[in-house]
């Protein structure tokens, strides 16, 4: 992109809306196919190489981030995970995945590090990236040659990009799944009756692993993202609100909910840099697509936290979006046919998953949630006393292949 804007009126194969996850993946693979493209993005680069969230990727993930040349900062940066801790009143289980999967582990890096590494490497081999698209909508989706229109927000100028395929890639609240005709798509969306208060602290983590504790007072979970900062969840009611959890409240909360009964821990505390609450929902479109826009990531599937794989399902959307649009382009369909069944595979068997492990590790607080915690209680003494239990949580944790 260049300060005067890009030009007016511009064509490509691939107009792909949004530059997370999804967006970028797709983006990079394309143009490693040489199938060419444009990626139009609502916000600043700044903002979109900031923005905290995921820390979590699998290693299968990261072996296709391999496999195309894009995991050389996260392989010098990135910490491997094998294990995961659990806490239930006070005690500790910990439980090393790895090892009952194929050593397959986990890596800690953050979202916006590799969100980072593929706007560079995108850049890098001369794509056309704009940033600052405003007001950006999708024409013609149910025809060959549908259209993108938007304003360049730095010169105020209008753009249009025709194109062969959309690629939309713009997360929950983007355009894209919105730009589908009523009726067109079955939605199926769950509210899992539950907060959670999301803080991220310049704090060392106090672990080495992650902790997930079941605690009388609701769900504490210590998360790891670099050797300086550590992201935490509270368990809150429904309707709660930042404004009461003042900083104090959250460490005492963490404390509380996360000590060691017979051992001594200690909870390294920092300065907070941010506080959301999170509404737990799940969320999932069926078709992933309508006429030639296909959905990839959150447009088209929202997950909550739990056992991390929201960015993992947007990357691997992704990544066959961009192999089923490079096989049309060499002549077949049959990839780009069966693209919306083979993710949604994916993302039910993540959301099931997620689900179980929600139920797992939440139980509403007091008198009435005594049953609920005590079948919470059986789960996790299942995975920690049976191999083949613990065997079946290691492979749904750590990714399928
Ligand atoms: P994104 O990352 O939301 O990117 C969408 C991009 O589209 C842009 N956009 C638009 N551009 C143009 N026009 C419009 N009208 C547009 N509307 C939006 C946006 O600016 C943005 O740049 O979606 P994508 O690529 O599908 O990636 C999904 C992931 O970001 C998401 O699933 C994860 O962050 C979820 N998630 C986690 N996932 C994991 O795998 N492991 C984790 O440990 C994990 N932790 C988390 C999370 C999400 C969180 N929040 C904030 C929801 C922790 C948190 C707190």
């Amino acid at each position: 992109m260049t300060n005067s804007g890009p030009d007016p009126v511009s064509a490509t194969k691939v107009a792909v809306i949004g530059a997370g996850p999804a967006g970028l993946i797709v983006a990079n693979l394309l143009r490693k196919a040489g199938v060419d493209c444009v990626v139009v993005e609502r916000h600043t680069r700044a903002y979109v190489e900031q923005r905290p969230r995921a820390g979590m990727i699998e290693h299968r993930v990261v072996e296709m981030l391999r496999r195309h040349g894009l995991a050389d900062r996260l392989d010098q940066m990135a910490d491997a995970h094998t294990s995961c801790e659990f806490r239930i009143d006070g005690r500790r289980h910990e439980i090393d995945y790895s090892a009952l999967y194929g050593g397959r582990r986990h890596y800690v890096y953050p979202q916006q590090e590799l969100v980072t590494d593929l706007v560079a490497a995108f850049l890098g081999t001369g794509g056309d990236l704009r940033f600052q698209a405003e007001g950006v909508r999708l024409h013609d989706l149910d025809t060959e040659r549908p259209s993108v229109t938007y304003t360049d927000a730095a010169t105020g100028r209008a753009a249009r990009i025709d194109c062969d395929f959309v690629a939309g890639c713009d997360g929950f609240h983007g355009v894209s799944r919105a730009s589908v005709p009523a009726g067109a798509l079955t939605e199926y969306s769950h509210h899992h009756g539950i907060n959670w208060l999301s803080v991220l602290a310049a704090a060392p983590p106090s672990t080495r692993s992650v902790i997930y504790a079941i605690h009388p007072d609701g769900f504490a979970g210590h998360m790891l993202r670099s050797s300086t900062v550590s992201r935490f969840y509270l368990q809150c009611p429904v309707g709660d609100s930042v404004d009461n959890w003042p900083d104090e409240r959250v460490w005492a909360e963490l404390r509380k909910r996360l000590a060691l009964r017979d051992e001594r821990w200690t909870l390294t505390e920092g300065p907070i840099t941010e506080k959301r609450m999170l509404d737990m929902r799940s969320f999932v479109v069926e078709p992933m697509g309508h006429g030639r826009l296909h959905l990839a990531g959150d447009a088209a599937h929202v997950i909550t936290p739990v056992g991390g794989k929201g960015m993992n399902l947007a990357l691997h959307d992704g990544e066959r979006l961009a192999e089923a649009l490079a096989a049309h382009y060499a002549g077949s369909d049959a990839l780009l046919g069966a693209y919306s069944e083979t993710c949604l595979r994916r993302v039910w068997r993540c959301q099931e998953f997620s689900r179980w492990m929600t139920e797992m590790l939440h139980a509403p607080a007091g008198e009435g949630g005594a049953f609920q915690r005590r079948l919470a209680v059986a789960r996790l003494e299942h995975i920690l006393s049976s191999p083949v239990a613990a065997a079946a949580f290691a492979e749904d944790y750590l990714g399928q292949d």
